[in-house]
Formats: C-alpha cells, sequence, structure tokens
C-alpha cells in the first residue's frame, strides 16, 4: 500500500510541468512530414552579424535578400564545406525551406499544424511566411509551435519556414562561453574575435535533428506521464494524461503487451493499471528477454463541441524500478553494475547532426563490446537514440549540457534560472523513458566555488522534485574535499586520469591513486561510485612497448591498471564504471589535441583500437558474472 501511495506522489510531482512535449508519432489522427533534406542557408557575416535581422531576412525567400548555399538537415553547419571561415563562424546563421502542406491540413479548421524543431544550437528564432512563431534557448531539447492558424490565414501562399540560429555561448548559456574581442591592431585585424568555452569537444551549431510538421486534432493529448513499479509478479503502471484544447473529453487507456493483446485499460485520464504476470524492462545481458516494452494507447475524444475527431497516441511503456542504497544501485531489486562507455554525438562530415547509420552502427558496436549503459555526455542525446536504449536495455545516465561551468559569475542567478529550466524541459523530455535511470545535472563544474553550493543544492533539489523516481548526480573532476555540490547528489561520479594528466607516463601510480580516490570520497559521503570517466588518448597505429602515451600499448595498460582496482572495490560500493570515450571525436584546436581527442577506444570512424579488445573482454566477463547472459551469448562473448 505504501509502495502504491509513493507511485501516486510520485506522478503528481512529475505532472508539475504544464506543457508537454511528447515525441511526434503517426496515429490514426496524427500525420506526419519531415522535412529533413537540403534547405537554403545564408551566415550572417556582417560586423555585428545582425544584419538579417535589421534588413528582415525573414519577410521574402532568403535567396531575394544574397547568395545561398545547400545545407542538408538534420546537421551541423560546420564540416560541410571548404570554407574554414563557415567551419569557426560565430553568430547567427539563417536557414530556410519552403514546403507544400497538403490542403485538407489547411482546410480542416480543426486539425493542430504544428512545426517541430529536434534541436538547433545554440539559440533559434523560427518564422513562417515572414511571421515570427516561436523562439528557444539551448541546444540539444525539442521546441516548438503551433502554425495552422497562421496558414490558414492565407491559405494561397505557400509555407516558408526560415529559422535563423546563433551558436554564440556567454556567462549565462548552458554550456557557458566568454566572446573576447582582440583589440590589439599590431596583432589583430579589426573586429576580430573569438569564443572561449572550457568543454572539451567542437561546438558545433546548426540544426542538428530533425525539423517537421505533424498534425492532431483540436482537442488532444498534450501530454502522458508514467510511473512504474512492481509486487511479486503484478507490475503497476501509474498514468496520468493531460489533455488540451476541450474541457470535457472521454478518454480510453489500453495497455497492450509486445503483441498488441490489450491487457487493461481504464475510462480515466489518471490512474493505476496493474499488469498480471508482468515482463519487467531489464538491461542488456542482465536477462534473456531486456528491454521489453508495453504500448500504453491513449485514445481521446471532446464530448463538447471543441473537437468532432478523436486522438490517438501510443507510448511504450518498460515496467522496472531504480533504487541506490549506500553501496550498490538497483534495477528491479537486482543490483545492477554499470560497464559502458561515455558518448559524444560526433562524427565526420555531419558533425552533431542525427545519422540513422551512425547510430545503428553505434548500438551495434556497444552490444559488440558488451556494454550495458552510457552516459550522454555532455548533454541530452536525440530522443531517437533514448528509444533505441529502451528497446535494446542499454541503461542511461542522461546528462544536462551544464559542461564547462568555471566561471564564478555563471553561478549566479541567470545562470541557475535556466539550468533550472533546462531541466525542466529535460526532464518533461525524457521521463517516460525506462532506459533513463539517472540525471546528472552538469559535468565537472568548478564547485569549490563558494555559490556552487547554494547552485546545486537547488538544482538538485529541483530536479528531485520534477522527479522523484530516479536519483540525481552531477560530474565532479575528483576535487575531494573541496565539492561543495556533492553531499546533495545521490551517487557520487567521479572522473580522473592518472598517469595522463597527472604523473604522465606513470602508469604505476594508478593502482595507488585510484584506490585513495575511492576511499576519500566513500569514506566522507558513504555513497556508491561510478568512475564516470577515465582513460588516454591514442593516435591510432602507434605503438611502443614498453607502452608510452599515446600508443594503442599505453591505453590499455592504463586501461588495465584501472580494472584492477575497480574489481576490488565493486565488491565494496563502486557501482560502474564508464569509459572516456567510446570514439574519438572533434575538439576545437590547441596543443593538446591531435584533431580532436583521441580517448576513444573506436576511432572516429568506429574501428577498433587494441583497447577494445580489452574492454569487450572484460565487459562481458562482469556481464556473466553480475547478470543472466542468454544461452547464445555466454561468455567468451560471439565474435
Ligand atoms: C574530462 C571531461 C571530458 C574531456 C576529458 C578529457 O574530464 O569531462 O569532456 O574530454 O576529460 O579527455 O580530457
Amino acid at each position: 500500500m505504501l509502495r502504491v501511495l509513493w507511485l501516486f506522489a510520485a506522478l503528481d510531482a512529475v505532472l508539475l510541468l504544464d506543457t508537454g512535449m511528447l515525441f511526434p508519432r503517426e496515429s490514426s489522427s496524427r500525420e506526419l512530414k519531415e522535412l529533413n533534406g537540403l534547405w537554403a542557408f545564408r551566415a550572417d557575416r556582417s560586423p555585428n552579424r545582425n544584419q538579417g535581422f535589421e534588413s528582415a531576412w525573414y519577410k521574402s525567400r532568403l535567396a531575394e535578400t544574397g547568395p545561398v548555399i545547400d545545407m542538408p538537415v538534420p546537421a551541423s553547419y560546420n564540416d560541410i564545406t571548404q570554407d574554414p571561415t563557415l567551419r569557426d563562424f560565430i553568430g547567427w546563421v539563417w536557414y530556410e525551406r519552403e514546403v507544400t502542406v497538403p490542403t485538407r491540413w489547411i482546410t480542416d479548421d480543426g486539425l493542430r499544424v504544428v512545426l517541430r524543431v529536434g534541436s538547433a544550437h545554440y539559440y533559434s528564432v523560427v518564422w513562417v511566411n515572414g511571421v515570427k512563431v516561436t523562439e528557444h534557448e539551448g541546444g540539444h531539447l525539442p521546441f516548438e509551435a503551433e502554425i495552422g492558424t497562421l496558414l490558414r490565414k492565407d491559405p494561397t501562399m505557400p509555407c516558408r519556414i526560415t529559422i535563423a540560429v546563433n551558436n554564440t555561448l556567454d556567462l549565462h548559456t548552458l554550456p557557458p562561453g566568454t566572446i573576447q574581442y582582440m583589440t590589439d591592431r599590431t596583432r589583430y585585424p579589426a573586429g576580430f574575435f573569438v569564443q572561449n568555452t572550457n568543454f572539451d569537444f567542437f561546438n558545433y551549431a546548426g540544426i542538428h535533428r530533425p525539423v517537421l510538421l505533424y498534425t492532431t486534432p483540436k482537442a488532444y493529448v498534450d501530454d502522458i506521464t508514467v510511473v512504474t513499479d512492481f509486487l511479486d509478479d503484478t507490475g503497476l503502471v501509474r498514468y496520468g494524461v493531460s489533455v488540451k484544447g476541450t474541457t470535457s473529453a472521454t478518454m480510453k487507456v489500453t495497455l497492450m503487451d509486445k503483441g498488441g493483446h490489450c491487457i487493461v485499460s481504464s475510462n480515466q485520464a489518471s490512474g493505476m493499471l496493474k499488469v498480471p504476470n508482468v515482463n519487467l524492462w531489464w538491461p542488456y545481458l542482465m536477462h534473456e528477454n531486456p528491454g521489453y516494452l508495453y504500448s500504453l494507447e491513449v485514445r481521446l475524444k471532446a464530448s463538447d463541441a471543441s473537437s468532432t475527431s478523436e486522438d490517438v497516441y501510443t507510448l511504450p511503456v518498460g515496467i522496472r524500478t531504480v533504487n541506490v542504497s549506500s553501496t550498490q544501485f538497483f534495477i528491479n531489486n537486482k543490483p545492477f553494475y554499470f560497464h559502458g562507455v561515455n558518448k559524444h554525438e560526433d562524427a565526420d562530415i555531419r558533425g552533431k547532426g542525427l545519422d540513422w547509420p551512425l547510430i545503428v552502427k553505434d548500438f551495434n558496436l556497444m552490444k559488440w563490446l558488451g556494454a550495458n549503459s552510457f552516459r550522454t555526455s555532455h548533454y541530452p542525446y536525440a530522443e531517437e537514440i533514448l528509444q533505441m536504449c529502451d528497446r535494446h536495455g542499454i541503461v542511461v545516465i542522461d546528462e544536462s549540457p551544464g559542461v564547462g561551468i568555471k566561471d564564478i559569475r555563471s553561478f549566479g542567478n541567470a545562470s541557475l534560472t535556466h539550468h533550472l529550466a533546462v531541466m525542466d524541459e529535460l526532464v518533461r523530455r525524457d521521463k517516460n523513458h525506462p532506459s533513463v535511470v539517472m540525471w546528472s545535472v552538469a559535468n565537472e563544474p568548478a564547485a569549490e566555488m563558494p555559490p556552487a553550493e547554494n547552485y546545486f543544492k537547488t538544482l538538485i533539489k529541483h530536479t528531485k522534485a520534477l522527479d522523484p523516481t530516479r536519483p540525481v548526480t552531477y560530474i565532479t573532476d575528483s576535487n575531494f574535499s573541496r565539492d561543495k555540490g556533492a553531499p546533495f547528489v545521490d551517487v557520487i561520479c567521479v572522473n580522473s586520469y592518472f598517469s595522463w594528466y597527472h604523473d604522465p607516463g606513470h602508469v604505476e601510480v594508478i593502482p595507488l591513486q585510484l584506490n585513495t580516490q575511492f576511499e576519500d570520497w566513500y569514506g566522507k559521503y558513504k555513497k556508491p561510485i561510478i568512475q564516470s570517466e577515465y582513460g588516454a588518448d591514442v593516435v591510432p597505429g602507434l605503438h611502443n612497448d614498453p607502452p608510452v602515451m599515446f600508443t594503442e600499448e599505453y591505453q590499455k595498460v592504463v586501461l588495465q591498471q584501472y580494472h584492477g582496482v575497480f574489481d576490488q572495490k565493486r565488491k565494496k560500493y563502486v557501482i560502474g564504471e564508464l569509459i572516456w570515450n567510446f570514439a574519438d571525436f572533434m575538439t576545437t584546436q590547441g596543443i593538446t589535441r591531435v584533431v580532436g581527442n583521441k580517448k576513444g577506444i573506436f576511432t572516429r570512424q568506429r574501428q577498433p583500437k587494441a583497447a577494445a579488445f580489452i574492454l569487450k573482454e572484460r565487459y562481458w566477463r562482469l556481464a556473466n558474472e553480475t547478470g543472466t547472459l542468454p544461452l547464445w551469448t555466454k561468455y567468451p562473448c560471439p565474435l
């Protein structure tokens, strides 16, 4: 009974958000039109980067106000051309696309037509036929606007979508940055400025995720929230549906199994569904049937005159629980050990643009490796990726774009307010994914600074209020004893690079230093610990034995030194290890990076370095010890 009451309380908390951001899905009531492909594009190279606004480029076709080039969407624009000034461009770029909208979308004024951008980095303003319809701050989360009403005002007009995107980062953006003007005319030309940041990846920009139009009836399902639990073999799905466009509606909510058979249904907008003989959602390599998903179908019909048609939305639902003790992490009450990777959304040519071949290849590589988890370092990844995690049982630590918060001015109220709003948007988008088991609010902030205590206390409390069902953490860079935010996290996540940034070349110090790190953190906070980053750069193909830095042999031996300590501590309070990084990735140019960060165990083209085989061997062994491997995957793992 207590459990059931808790489920209700948890759901009410999540429902505090007032509008939904459901992933757009086709259904018998919803049509969808993808606008991916070639858009017209121009960077605003005027000295103040503001000519586009001053000359109102959104008012006519972009090609009429100056030259345009082809730009693929989704993709970062940086690596698409041969022009170094576009790769390193800072300021507004303009995208435009004309769309033919089906006539019935216009004539049927019982329809909403929604324009949705999966993500654009960093700040976006959107116009339709010259009328501003929305703007959005933040690079990794979706935004949308209803445009049907506007299109109906003049049905003879085509639908011309203009999106201006600005990648400038300042002290209050997430991630933060600063613009530095170089005024010494003996060294820099007039107007010379650079973008400074404190994070280690290239600030790719542009429209990174799909843009699409979709329809819903006027009375529609705005949001769904599910919170799950189980008692013995009965699954409990507490759900809440939020409706917009009508004040009175009839509803049918049906939970179906994988085969589409109805398990249980209800005609209430919120309630508890009981699932007999439940198939729980299990992580990959922990069960012979991982990633089991039910479907929650919601059918809604307005019972007043506001809308005549039914709205249908179907949400995948995984039934599972997550808990943390002072020494362990539990999924479905069984201890879970994270053996996984840190990733980036990053690849040749497309930068951070969503790319299906790359996504599927990465999942195949993770499964080959025996990885059961990853962290979305250092920003929220595409929803399409989280959906793959749900289906394949890959566990996710979902991270906000709070990376590189190092300047004391980025701990003020303006920054905190924005960070809280980003957590709202992140939790609203990802709350229903069973694969997401923990929120990470930041990576390696300067948490020793005095304002960090209040900043993280507020941020973590806020995130827990939004979602009391998942633990919350931020990632620390081992600033032990100075770290003011650590008392508020549920799990300690610590990054360290022994024998790399400290004591370079001395792999023999790793066991002692790593042991000290773990004992110090656990001794002080008595919370479970994840080694959230460790690794070494390798220029693929470089060899030296005895090992020296940057060779394949060195990365192997660093990993092996860490693994020895993990094996002692995982029996106690270490609950996971995530390699830095899954694959090589692009960074800003600097003297410590050779065409990007080379700590990948795969190259940027996704070919294995020698250390990938060490990790594969280990992960499958760990899976064999801690999980229930399907028979065909018994260790040693398949080729
Ligand atoms: C870190 C950061 C990560 C860097 C990595 C490195 O601690 O969290 O963004 O890429 O170290 O390789 O230096």
